[in-house]
Parts: C-alpha cells; structure tokens; sequence
C-alpha cells in the first residue's frame, strides 16, 4: 500500500497533526453552542481524504499541573481540578455560579471531567509548539486549541485555560518575536491581554466589534496596548473591527494587506494563528458571509511566509462547517488543496451529517441569500491606515 510506506509523505516538509479523541467526550451540555464533537467530525473528513498520510499524526497528552501554571495562577488550576460537576442546568440561567473564576455560569459551565478536557486541549497546544521549536515541524496543527479568552485566572467566553499563550509562551524561548494572529469572530482578548506589556508578540485579531452587542466587547481599532510610551508593549495589539456580512473579497484584501506590513515591520521568528470558524458563513453565533475559500486564503498567505507556523482551532458552532474549512485548511498545510475532489468522499463516517457533499460550497448553498453587507469600503480603508500608522511605531 504505497501510502503507509509513506510515498505520500514529501520529504524535507514536515506538517504535525495533533489531536486527542479522548476531547470529544466532554459535553457542554445539551444545548451550549460549543461541541467538542466538531472535532470527531474534522478529524474523520482529514481521514477519509487520507490525509494522515502525508502528516505526522500525534495523540495529544494532557498538559501537567506545572505546564498549565505556566501561565494560569495556581489557586485558578487548583480548582478547576477539584471542583465538582455540576448538574447539566435545564436551561440558559444558571442559580450558582462560582463568580470567584467566572466558573458555572452558562458560558463556563461546570461539566464532568472538565480538568480533563482543558489538560488536553492544553496538551495538544504545548506538542504542535515543541514540534516547531525542535525545528521537526514546519507546520503543527492543534484543532482542539485556540481557546483566546481565557484569563490568567478566570474563565471566560467557554475558554478555561489558555493554551495558545502556553504555546506561545514555548515558541519565545526559541524565538525573539512571535506574532499572534486571530481569525475567530470574536475579538482574542485572552491573548492580547496576556502579551500586553511585551514587544516580543504582537497580537492581531480580526473580529465583529460591537461593545454593546457582542461578545467580549473590546478589541476597538484604537487599542493598540499600553498608552505609556516607556511600555515596550505599546502598539503591539493591532485590533480590526468588523461589521456582519462581511465577503470573502474583502476579508481576503484587509487580511493580505495588513499581515504584509505587520511581517515587514514586525520580523516574527515564527507566527500562531488562530483558525476560529466562526467567521464563516451561516455558523450559529456569528454572522460574516464568508466562505471555506476565503477563511482559508488566510492559512495559505501564512504558509507563503515561509516561517514556523502553529495552527489552532478556536470558534465555530455549525460543526458541518467547522470541519470542512479545518479539513480544507489541513489540506492547505499538507500542499494537498488542488489535487483533492471537492466531493466528500462517499466512505466518510457521519458522511450524511454534511447535508451538501461538497467541500466548498457556495453562499447559497449555506444561506440561501447573503448575509447584508455592513462593511464600507470606506471604513475599512480607514482601518488599513490606522494600522499603517501604529506600525510606524514597531521595529528598528
Ligand atoms: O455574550 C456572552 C455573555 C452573555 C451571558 C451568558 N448568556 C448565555 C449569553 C450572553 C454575555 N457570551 C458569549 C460568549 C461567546 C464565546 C465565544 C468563544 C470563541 O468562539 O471566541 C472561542 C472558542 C456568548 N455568545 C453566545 C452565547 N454566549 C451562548 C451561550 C449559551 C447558549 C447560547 C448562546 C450557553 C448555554 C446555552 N446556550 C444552553
Ligand atoms: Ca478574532
Ligand atoms: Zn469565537
């Protein structure tokens, strides 16, 4: 069989895949936007593809106490290890939440074998970073990461613990400058906020921005980090505001636009990015009109850049969506994208649960009609400039 004696597996390029099974078992509960499942589904299209043939496959182990307060405060990892379950709450309001971290609400919900399941996303994060640094990936992809708004000590946004900052904070010990970028719909406030007194990571997050109406309200084209001047971290939050409806044509341009002049001034020794798919088109919480082709134009662009790259999940919550843009972008790792069949192959498991059997389907497949367009042109070119500007502040 000319695929297990690895005739697939060019030489001289190495991509890792690095996921645990044992994730998809923890329930949210019932009727919680997040489904650990999503990551049954991708995994088992990549498979189908065979794909795993031309990667390195890893089961993730569970991130150690000592790697997780790495970054989180111990009095925060200590309970997440001990607290009990909670009962599954029957609906939305939840009586007693644990205010002290932000624990048993409805976002951060209390549920069986939670420490397990943030130990592996965490442990899966920490394997893609080490691959890098021991120069024996070029690519590492962690789906089951990009959980950007967990806090040092707090849960948030269904984020507990932070495995991107535990990468990141693995890829500065081999490299001078990280940058960070997030295509999740949601602003990474986690991450920003943890290298906000840094000049080694730059942070830059694409997201839907209204404070009043989304979640979590921050990231205005304005933050940029620390006012001070004689902060070394000042400037190094980039921050693009988006409205809903936004196209592939214009995500693709601002995004290729503003990732150029960040490399040029910026000179990262190795870039995170994180995949959240909740940008797509037709997912439960968000609300951009983008495609697979377009979400995944900006995983190509950063493996053009030539540099160590991590990839991590993140968002997404219509798990048939979720599964073909992180499949289709793990082909885009692999340098598969062109030679695979936009058809599902008829062998995939849950092939039925796709609904239409391409890979790459259209808006109207996925919507019917578009989502109205609230982006101007005119205001995303202002967004360009802003950024223009706060890079004349970055770099020698
Ligand atoms: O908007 C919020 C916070 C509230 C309080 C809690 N209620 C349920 C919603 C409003 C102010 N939270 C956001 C969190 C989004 C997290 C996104 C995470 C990521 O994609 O960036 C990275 C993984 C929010 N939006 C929607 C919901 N929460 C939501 C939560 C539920 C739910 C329906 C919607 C929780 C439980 C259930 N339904 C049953
Ligand atoms: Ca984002
Ligand atoms: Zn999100």
């Amino acid at each position: 069989f000319a695929h297990e004696h690895g005739i697939n597996k060019p030489k001289g390029y190495n991509v890792s895949f690095h996921y645990n099974p044992e994730m998809e078992k923890h329930h949210f509960g019932m009727t919680h936007p997040m489904k650990p499942w999503r990551l049954t589904l991708t995994k088992s299209l990549v498979s189908a593809y065979g794909m795993n043939f031309a990667m390195d496959n890893y089961t993730a182990r569970a991130a150690t106490y000592e790697e997780l307060t790495a970054y989180h405060a111990s009095d925060y990892v200590d309970h997440l290890a001990t607290v009990a379950p909670q009962p599954q709450p029957l609906d939305m309001e939840n009586l007693n939440p644990d205010l002290k971290f932000n624990l048993g609400g409805s976002d951060c919900p209390l549920f069986e074998g939670l420490y397990n399941y943030c130990s592996l996303s965490g442990g899966a994060s920490l394997d893609a970073a080490r691959k890098l640094c021991a120069n024996q990936s070029d690519i590492a992809i962690a789906w089951g990461g990009g959980l950007h708004h967990a806090k040092k000590a707090e849960a948030s946004g269904f984020c507990y613990i932070n495995d991107i900052v535990l990468a990141i904070l693995q890829l500065l010990r081999v490299h001078a400058r990280v940058l960070y970028i997030d295509i999740d719909v949601h602003h990474g406030d986690g991450v920003e906020e943890a290298f906000f007194s840094t000049d080694r990571v730059m942070t830059v997050s694409f997201h839907k921005y209204d404070p009043l109406n989304f979640f979590p309200g921050t990231g205005a084209l304005e933050d940029n980090g620390p006012k001070s001047e004689h902060n070394p971290g000042a400037h190094h939050a980039i921050n693009v505001p988006l409205n809903d409806g936004i196209t592939d044509e214009q995500y693709t341009s601002l995004f290729e636009n503003i990732i150029t002049k960040v490399i040029e001034k910026f000179r990262p020794g190795a870039i995170a990015l994180q995949c959240g798919a909740d940008s797509l088109a037709g997912d439960r919480l968000g609300k951009f009109n983008l495609l697979v082709q377009g979400h995944s134009s900006c995983v190509e662009f950063c493996k053009k850049l030539n540099l160590p790259l991590i990839i991590f999940g993140g968002g997404g919550y219509t798990p048939k969506n979720v599964a073909r843009a992180w499949t289709y972008e793990t082909a885009i790792a692999i340098g598969h994208q062109h030679h695979i069949p936009t058809q599902i192959p008829i062998h995939t498991p849950w092939r039925d649960r796709f609904k239409i059997d391409t890979l790459l389907p259209t808006i109207q497949q996925i919507l019917g009609e578009p989502r109205q367009n609230r982006n101007t042109q005119k205001k995303l070119t202002e967004i360009v400039q802003h950024v223009t500007e706060q890079l004349r502040f970055v770099g020698a």
